[in-house]
This record gives C-alpha cells, sequence and structure tokens, in this order.
C-alpha cells in the first residue's frame, strides 16, 4: 500500500512538471518572434483611395489620409533588428535606418517609411512567386535575399543594377518607394536578372524587361489587395498611379499601362514603350488563363529566354511553356494573346 498510495500523485506531478517544461520552451524568449505591424501603402494611395487629385506636396505627411495607410506584419525578418530578412535587406543612404519598434508610427515625409516600404513590398513579391510554387514544385526565382538600396536623386531614377544585383530607389517627385508598383516593377527585373543571368541586351528582350516589371507589379498589387482586403479603385492596368501623378497632367495618373491596344507594328524602339506591346498579351493570358495559372506559365517560360531574345523566340517559348504545363487548350489561348499583339512566329 505504500507504494501504491506514492504512486498516485506521480501521475499529476509529472504532467504538472512536463507543463512547466512546455511554458519555458513557448516563452518569448524562445518563440520566434512576433512580425512587427508596419504602416505601409495599400499598394500606393490613388489606388486605394481613387483619388486622382492627390499630389506629392514636398513629401508632407498631411498630403495623404491618414485612412490611406494600413498596418501589416513584416515577416521573414532574420534576428539583426533591421530591415533585413529571407527575401529582402533593406539599406539607405537617406536619413537614419528605420527601427523595427518605431515601424507602426511613420508617415511618408519619414525618411524611415521607404524603407518599409520596400522590405514589405520586395518579401510580398517574393512570398507570391512562393505562392505561385516558385520554390517550391517550380524552380526558385530570385528566392534569395535581395540588396535594396534608397538612394537620394535629383530625379525619378529607380532601377536595377545587374552589377550588383541591387535595387536602387530614387525620390524625384514622389519618392519612389511610396508606390509598391514601382517596387515590384525593379524586382521584376531582379527575378528576370536571377533566372536568366544578364537577361535584355537586345532592344526586344530589354522591351519584354519593361513589360513584366509592369505586369508583376499590377499582380502583386492584387494579390496583396485581396489577401488584406484593401481597396483598389483604380484600374488594373494602371502602373505607378501615385508615382506618376508628378509626371503625368491626365487622370488617371499611370505610368503605364498594361492593357493598351499597342500591336508589333506600334514598335517605336524604346524598350518601356515597346514593353507595352508584350505587357498587353501576359495581361490577356491572365484573363484566358485567370492569374494563378497564367502567372505560372509566364514566370517558369522566361527560365528559357536567351538573354538577347526576340518577341518572336520569347513567345515561342512561352506558348510551349504552356503545352507542358497545362496542355493544348492552354497552349491555345496563349498563342492567340500573343498573335493578337502582332507578334511575329507564333
Ligand atoms: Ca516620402
Ligand atoms: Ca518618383
Ligand atoms: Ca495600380
Ligand atoms: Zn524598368
Amino acid at each position: 500500500m505504500p507504494h501504491r498510495s506514492r504512486r498516485v500523485p506521480r501521475g499529476p506531478l509529472a504532467a504538472a512538471t512536463l507543463t512547466v517544461a512546455l511554458a519555458t520552451l513557448a516563452s518569448p524568449a524562445l518563440a520566434a518572434p512576433v512580425a512587427p505591424q508596419a504602416r505601409v501603402f495599400m499598394v500606393n494611395p490613388v489606388q486605394s483611395s481613387g483619388d486622382q487629385s492627390l499630389t506629392d506636396a514636398k513629401d508632407a505627411a498631411t498630403a495623404v489620409p491618414e485612412n490611406q495607410y494600413a498596418l501589416a506584419a513584416l515577416r521573414n525578418l532574420d534576428a539583426s533588428g533591421g530591415l533585413s530578412g529571407t527575401w529582402a535587406s533593406v539599406r539607405s543612404d537617406t536619413g537614419a535606418s528605420a527601427k523595427l519598434a518605431d515601424v507602426g508610427t511613420y508617415t511618408r515625409h519619414d525618411d524611415q517609411f521607404e524603407q518599409v516600404m520596400a522590405y514589405f513590398w520586395v518579401n510580398e513579391a517574393q512570398e507570391y512567386l512562393q505562392s505561385l510554387g516558385f520554390g517550391g514544385d517550380l524552380p526558385g526565382a530570385n528566392d534569395r535575399a535581395q540588396p535594396v538600396r534608397i538612394n537620394q536623386w535629383g530625379a525619378d531614377n529607380s532601377f536595377f543594377t545587374d552589377k550588383k544585383a541591387e535595387i536602387r530607389f530614387g525620390k524625384g517627385g514622389v519618392d519612389d518607394a511610396e508606390d509598391a508598383e514601382v517596387i515590384v516593377h525593379e524586382y521584376g527585373h531582379a527575378v528576370h536578372n536571377a533566372q536568366v543571368p544578364g537577361f535584355g541586351t537586345s532592344l526586344e528582350a530589354g522591351s519584354i524587361g519593361e513589360a513584366f516589371g509592369d505586369y508583376l507589379a499590377v499582380e502583386v498589387g492584387a494579390a496583396a489587395d485581396a489577401t488584406y482586403g484593401w481597396p483598389m479603385k483604380t484600374d488594373l492596368a494602371c502602373v505607378a498611379d501615385w508615382d506618376s501623378v508628378s509626371y503625368t497632367n491626365t487622370a488617371p495618373h499611370c505610368l503605364r499601362r498594361v492593357d493598351t491596344d499597342k500591336t508589333y507594328a506600334d514598335k517605336v524602339g524604346e524598350v518601356h514603350a515597346d514593353g507595352e506591346i508584350w505587357s498587353r498579351a501576359l495581361f490577356d493570358i491572365r484573363g484566358a488563363l485567370g492569374a494563378r495559372t497564367a502567372d505560372r506559365i509566364i514566370v517558369n517560360a522566361q527560365f528559357g529566354f536567351a538573354p538577347d531574345t526576340s518577341f518572336a523566340a520569347a513567345a515561342t517559348t512561352t506558348v510551349a511553356t504552356a503545352q507542358k504545363m497545362y496542355g493544348k487548350q492552354a497552349a491555345a489561348a496563349v498563342r492567340k494573346a500573343f498573335a493578337d499583339r502582332g507578334i511575329p512566329g507564333v
């Protein structure tokens, strides 16, 4: 009997000890850090408000109403304490570095706001590609920490530099990194370069690069709007509704569109202008097959593009990719989208 009486409390005691051990494991010091909630634009404030009369007003905080910011989690941060993580690493040459403790309070007037926007939207873009299967059942597409630098420039001048594989955002007019569609456009170049090193050495390849950046910007913004329940009050096809208020006089303000009627016959020999021929084809593939299927085909096909590809060769590769991944009907829809643009050889 003594043995038995000693054994009776053993079960609960052991359970209590286990509970303490689990509580220790779940303590804040050992658990994964909670992602900080940052203030960001819902793609951009013109898109989220529909207000085409918004202006930069020399970077004034008051130029954009409070209700055009949203709180969203900064995911995938590393332990550095800065805006650095699995898919993005942000450095700034203007102003002090953003503090994670303050990311919920910055306004567009703060230099740190653009740093936060750059981190959030580069991460968002790579998460979108991951959600399509790139880095899963399909090869990764720039699935690494993308270096991003914010510079002071007199003019609008964001670009991707393939020498350092770094994205740089300028501050001309509306600060470039205040518009998610500018951020993701540049990220599109980084994706292309990761898929095909040195991509874009011919005029038509360069145009495809600009087109994909615009198209990816629209796609990532639309996906984020759907995920977070953010309003989209401008045309889906309008790229950089906010950045472009500084250099377009008529509403709706768009840097470019992905739904123009341009065809191959409209080529003018400038990559951004000619990119609208290609981006319309991508937009039509999306219309025919839906965003997910279209984007899996479009991005997967890009692995097979030569650095100096032509519209004809890239279109042919994209049709073949659709055929391989989804069969005859998908291939026919892709072929039609390129044929409608008058692209030769399809
Ligand atoms: Ca700003
Ligand atoms: Ca700008
Ligand atoms: Ca837009
Ligand atoms: Zn570009």
